[in-house]
């Protein structure tokens, strides 16, 4: 059995776009998840702290077979690995992925709140998560009806479609064979 769960991925310092798609593919690479549908990647203003440099962020639906902590988990293994990565080589890069829900149920414990506690205010999870899944409710709210009335201001799309995280593939899978 597999459960549809929705992430929120984004990062401000250094190739986010690619650290991004390292991880989408590095996700749907395993056996046990699925990418299911990513929204556009969208470029957002800082929010919270708003003296650091505007961010990129998606958000992802995939199926798993994985428990929602095993799904934490691998969020968080993955994060590492970019930033270890990225450490060593090319100096500080940062990925952030979050469990946003899980088959839309709640669940609390030490290391795992969902759905993710603090999406609600969020338009840079909320605006992507409308390209994906807009009848997912937060706060007692579809994430449509949650736009409504809430500051987007800076929130841009940076690709046209779902399809930014696959590219380096395509592109590498559609090079014509040379012609004898
Ligand atoms: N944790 C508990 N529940 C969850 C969940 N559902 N998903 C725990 C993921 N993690 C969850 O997370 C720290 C710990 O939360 C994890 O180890 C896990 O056990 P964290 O993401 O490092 O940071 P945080 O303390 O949870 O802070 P917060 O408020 O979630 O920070 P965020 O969401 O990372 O926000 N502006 C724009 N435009 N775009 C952004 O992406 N991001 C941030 C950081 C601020 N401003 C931003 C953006
Ligand atoms: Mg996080």
């Amino acid at each position: 059995m597999r459960a549809r769960a929705l992430l929120g991925i984004g990062g401000n310092i250094g190739d986010v776009e690619a650290n991004m798609r390292a991880a989408l593919a590095a996700i749907d690479g395993r056996d046990d998840t699925t990418v299911a549908a990513v929204s556009r990647l969208y470029r957002t203003p800082p929010w919270g702290v708003t003296d650091q440099p505007w961010f990129f962020n998606a958000c992802a639906a995939v199926d798993t077979s994985l428990s929602p902590r095993e799904l934490l988990e691998l969020c968080l293994s993955t994060e590492r690995a970019l930033k270890r990565e990225r450490l060593e080589r090319w100096g500080p890069r940062t990925i952030d992925l979050d469990v946003l829900d899980y088959a839309g149920r709640a669940f609390e414990d030490e290391a795992l709140t969902l759905p993710h506690p603090r999406i609600g205010a969020r338009a840079f999870v909320l605006v992507p998560l409308a390209d994906i899944a807009p009848d997912t409710m937060v706060d007692g709210q579809t994430v449509a009806a949650r736009l409504i009335g809430l500051d987007r201001a800076g929130i841009e799309p940076a690709s046209e479609d779902g399809a930014w995280w696959r590219a380096p593939a395509e592109v590498t899978a559609t090079v014509p064979a040379p012609s004898a």
